[in-house]
Parts: C-alpha cells; sequence; structure tokens
C-alpha cells in the first residue's frame, strides 16, 4: 500500500504551480495538520525544498537528487513509459525484479531503478559492475505487438536513444558497437541487456537493461575493466544528475519506441549506423564455431550485422562477438 509520505508528495507535485492548503491536505489524507507538518520537516531533511506561508498553505519547490519513485516521476512528461516506477537502494538486479514483476502482470512500460546492484548482469552470463550511486542501473519491461525474431531491434532501438540522448544532453560523441556497447572514447559506458519471454510467435513481455556508468572517477570503475569501460563523469570531468539522465532516456524512448511501432525499423535503421562504430572497416568476428576477418558494411533491415568476407561473399549474422 502507498504510504502517506508518497500519497503527500503526489499531492504536492500534482500542485506544484500552487500552494495547496494545510486543511486540504490534511483532509485528504486523513491525518492532523501537525502530523502534516511533520511530514513536511521530514522530506525537508531528505532534501525537498518546501513552501510554506501561513495563509496560504505549502509547494514544493525542488527535488532532492537522491533517486526515488518521487524525484524520477516528477517533471517525467511521458504518455506510457514510467507511469509505474520501482525504485530499490540494493538490489542483485534490476532484471531480477523486473522478470518477477512482468510475471505477475506489470504494465507495459513500467520501470525498475536501483542505486546498486549486487549481481548486475551482462550477456552471457557475464557480470556487470554496479557501483553505488556512481549510474544508471534501469530495466524497461515492454509488452510490444511485434514477432520475437524482431527483439532484437529493440536493443538497436535502444542504443540509439542512449547515443542520442549523450550526445545531445552531455555533449559528447558516442559511437555504438554492434549491438550493444555504447562508446566515449572507444571505451564501454553503457551496455544493453534484451531478455525476452515468448511463445512461437507471441511476446509475453521484453525487459531491456541498461546500464550507463555516469559519476564513476577512473579509480571508482573495477579494476577489471578499467582500461576498456569509461564514464561520463570521466569524459566531460562533470557530475550529471542520474535522475536527470533517467528522464530524458526515457522521454527519448518513449518518443522512438512509438516511432518505430508506426514506422518500423528504417529509421532506427539510418540513425544506428550514423553511429556504428567501424562501418567500412575491418572487424574480427567470433561466431560459436568460427573465428574470421570481414569488412563491416552496416546492419540489414531487420537488424542484422552485414558483413562482406575476404572472399568477396556477403553474410548476414545474427549473433556473434566482435573483437576490433
Ligand atoms: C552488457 O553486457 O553490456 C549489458 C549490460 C546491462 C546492464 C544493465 S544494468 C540494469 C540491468 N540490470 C542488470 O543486471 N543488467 C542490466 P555484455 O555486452 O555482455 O558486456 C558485459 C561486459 O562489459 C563485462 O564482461 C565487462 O567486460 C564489461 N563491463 C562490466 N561492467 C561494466 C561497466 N560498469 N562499464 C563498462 N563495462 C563493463
Amino acid at each position: 500500500m502507498e504510504s502517506t509520505r508518497n500519497k503527500l508528495i503526489q499531492l504536492l507535485a500534482a500542485n506544484s504551480e500552487q500552494y495547496i492548503s494545510g486543511q486540504l491536505l490534511s483532509d485528504q489524507l486523513k491525518i492532523s495538520r501537525s502530523a502534516i507538518w511533520k511530514h513536511m520537516k521530514e522530506l525537508e531533511k531528505d532534501g525537498y525544498q518546501i513552501e510554506g506561508k501561513s495563509n496560504k498553505g505549502y509547494r514544493i519547490i525542488s527535488y532532492p537528487d537522491k533517486l526515488s519513485e518521487n524525484t524520477v516521476r516528477w517533471g517525467l512528461e511521458t504518455d506510457w513509459i514510467g507511469k509505474n516506477i520501482i525504485h530499490k537502494e540494493s538490489t542483485t538486479s534490476t532484471q531480477h525484479i523486473a522478470h518477477d514483476e512482468a510475471r505477475n502482470g506489470a504494465a507495459h512500460g513500467t520501470i525498475i531503478i536501483a542505486d546498486e546492484q549486487t549481481k548486475g548482469k551482462g550477456r552471457m552470463n557475464r557480470s556487470w559492475f554496479s557501483t553505488k550511486g556512481k549510474g544508471m542501473w534501469l530495466s524497461i519491461i515492454l509488452r510490444p505487438e511485434i514477432a520475437p525474431q524482431q527483439a532484437p531491434q529493440l536493443t538497436l532501438l535502444t542504443a540509439t536513444v542512449l547515443a542520442d540522448v549523450l550526445q545531445s544532453y552531455c555533449n559528447v560523441k558516442p559511437l555504438i558497437k554492434w549491438p550493444n556497447d555504447i562508446l566515449l572514447n572507444n571505451k564501454k559506458t553503457a551496455g544493453i541487456l534484451t531478455e525476452m519471454q515468448a511463445e512461437q510467435d507471441i511476446i509475453n513481455y521484453i525487459v531491456i537493461g541498461i546500464g550507463l556508468n555516469v559519476n564513476q572517477s577512473t579509480l571508482e570503475l573495477s579494476e577489471e575493466i578499467r582500461h576498456k569501460a569509461t564514464s561520463l563523469y570521466i569524459e566531460t570531468e562533470k557530475e550529471n544528475s542520474i535522475n536527470a539522465l533517467i528522464q530524458e532516456i526515457l522521454m527519448t524512448f518513449e518518443k522512438s519506441y512509438d516511432q518505430y511501432i508506426k514506422n518500423g525499423f528504417p529509421d532506427i535503421k539510418q540513425k544506428w549506423e550514423s553511429y556504428g562504430f567501424k562501418i567500412g572497416e575491418e572487424i574480427t568476428i567470433k561466431t560459436i564455431k568460427d573465428h574470421f576477418h570481414a569488412t563491416f558494411l552496416g546492419i540489414e533491415e531487420d537488424g542484422a550485422l552485414r558483413i562482406k568476407r575476404t572472399d568477396g561473399s556477403i553474410q548476414r549474422l545474427y549473433s556473434a562477438e566482435i573483437d576490433w
């Protein structure tokens, strides 16, 4: 059940342009005016800036930059994404929570965020380092009406969303390494993990996990990845608000996803290729049974990797690892 505190924040947030009287709050929340006053003092301790005027009432002026359901919801201008937000200070993996929630019927657009993950997941059982309070660890539950084979397109779509937001909001030049790495200065700053629960030709749900290194210094990146990973802070020497980044990413994601559902993959393909790392260059490809050099031509209309082998033949690959 929703706490009185959360209901109070929501009432204040819904009336942010005007004062809301102590009496009205007390009637709506069914608690005394002195209890309201105590809640306000608690909120101020947590970093909420609240203006109280004796004959008018209360108004929120600003939110703390701490991650919470309320701080992410405040100012989030979306139609369907992030209407349901689950926040954990610490969890094994936001993907685990997302699967549980999705199995229990969570709505399309539900998001899960955490300050810290103790067992962050990469692809193929690899791990994802998720330093407390220093990055964006986010999972999005989607229930798209597309064929299961199209699901990988959503990874590519998410990569373009991240690249767009980093470029416009943080003023950096990101590149996308197929299929799911976002690079700054040739080092990984974000990764995407798309997991799906589907039957033959119907998707029950998809969980898109996004890990973005935001405020880590080099020493705060695990030693194991320091040589090949980076963060926005390392690249720009500026701290960024994780809340604000989540909001930008969700708003851009919603727009891009809605367009994709309406118009299909071509626009995403074009955008992806504009950020594509090493397009036109030679790359080394590892598949389950093979390891070879090829020229990276771009991506196909369905999102597969398009390469030219040294014998001149053109191939499409759906799952492969790329070494550069
Ligand atoms: C990925 O896998 O890049 C997908 C990462 C998805 C993470 C998000 S966070 C929210 C959600 N909850 C989760 O538990 N996961 C998702 P992959 O392409 O397999 O890359 C994994 C490899 O990246 C590791 O083996 C390391 O080499 C490297 N790596 C691990 N942590 C990193 C980090 N914080 N920054 C950069 N590289 C990292």
